[in-house]
């Protein structure tokens, strides 16, 4: 879908725009169902790139404390209670430029996909940069989809980050699809920049072929000690119309209302759905940043007579041997790591 297309949509009355979206949606996505997916930073903060909106970044002062890459049974443990507890896709992330094959460290976070996938769900990793091998080394491991975000249009992009280009990002998303994952890209609201920046975005991300399977919208968490740590919010009719828009523009892919919920009311969040989102992260941190209670999350889906996605096996990574693991359930809910009292997302749904 072209910019002029994309800005004639915008500029409709706003109920108009959602009933397009409302009519697209409904067609490829009848279910009323939204996915569940739990976030884990595997390694936090000291990273090399300068991206002005990212506590992990070591450029900035901030709250954020460095920790190295978790271990295998840590983040085993995490995935095992983000199944236990609705989850259907696992999604870890690094702080990292990128990830170099034949290094140990890379090595390790292959034997961590190779965990996670015994568990049979979806695993999604954010690493940074990848070359075609890495890529299909992460594939080979079990890997369904590569989070990799434009964040935003490629001519405001270097007013955010400077260590790395548009194209660099452009290019390991075109790795990670050609090792055959399907790619999870989206972007920020709130990076200072203009309307025409945000359809330039979501032009990008529309001309990918093949599509992106989820496109997460992130309204900045302004971060203390980052640049953009005094960036104004992102208005809630403005973060409804873009997840509009990305439902009309790139109609198969899981939209997911993703950073920022934490500020939103639970009718903007329902207008979000409304609008076309199907996804959320789930659980109380995203990988630095606070997240709603699943407790909150769970009740908010059934009000609004939706219910949490059921595991796709279609999505699944392919089997691997004997040494398939079951994944017994842990006295504790939420995937991460504290006592939180939700039951399991299906049970309380039911
Ligand atoms: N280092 C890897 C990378 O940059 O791709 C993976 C981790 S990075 C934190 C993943 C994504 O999180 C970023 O591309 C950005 O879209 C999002 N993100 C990071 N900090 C954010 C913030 N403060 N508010 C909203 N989204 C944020
Ligand atoms: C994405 O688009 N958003 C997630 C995930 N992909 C990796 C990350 C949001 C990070 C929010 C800030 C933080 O937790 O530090
Ligand atoms: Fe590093 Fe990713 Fe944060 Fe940029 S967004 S500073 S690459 S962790």
């Amino acid at each position: 879908m072209k910019y002029a297309e994309l800005n004639n949509l915008y500029q409709l009355p706003f109920f108009d725009l959602l009933q397009k979206a409302r009519q697209v949606h409904e067609q490829h996505w009848p279910k009323r169902e939204i996915q569940l997916c739990t976030l884990l930073s595997i390694k936090t903060g000291g990273c090399s790139e300068d991206c002005s909106y990212c506590a992990q970044s070591a450029r900035y002062k901030t709250e954020v404390e460095r920790e190295s890459l978790m271990g295998r049974e840590a983040v085993l443990v995490r995935a095992r209670m983000a199944k236990e507890n609705g989850s259907t896709r696992f999604c870890m992330g690094a702080a990292w430029k990128g990830v170099r094959g034949g290094t140990e460290k890379f090595e390790r976070v292959l034997e961590i996909v190779r965990d996670v996938a015994a568990l049979d769900m979806e695993v999604c990793v954010t690493l940074g940069e990848l070359g075609a091998n890495e890529a299909a080394a992460l594939r080979e491991a079990g890997v369904t989809a590569y989070n990799h975000n434009i964040d935003t249009s490629p001519e405001h992009y270097p007013n955010i980050v400077t260590s790395h280009t548009f194209e660099d990002r452009l290019r390991t998303i075109r790795h990670a699809q050609d090792a055959g994952m399907s790619v999870c890209c989206g972007g920020i609201l709130g990076l200072g920049e203009s309307l025409q920046d945000r359809l330039r975005m979501l032009e990008v991300l529309a001309s990918f072929n093949p599509p992106p399977e989820s496109v997460p919208i992130n309204a900045l968490m302004p971060m203390k000690g980052t640049p953009l740590a005094d960036n104004p919010p992102v208005d809630i009719f403005d973060l409804a119309r873009m997840i509009a828009l990305s439902r009309i523009a790139i109609p198969k892919a899981k939209v997911r209302l993703s950073a920022g919920r934490t500020h939103l009311s639970r009718e903007g969040q329902a207008l979000c759905f409304f609008a076309g989102a199907n996804s959320i992260f789930y659980g109380e941190k995203l990988l630095t940043a606070d997240n709603p209670q699943c407790r909150q999350d769970l009740e908010l889906i059934r009000s609004l007579g939706l219910s949490p996605q059921a595991p796709d096996p279609s999505l699944m990574p392919p089997p691997m041997d004997s040494s398939r693991q079951s994944s017994p359930a842990p006295d504790v809910a939420c995937g991460h790591g504290h006592a939180c009292k939700t039951s399991r997302a299906e049970t309380a749904l039911t």
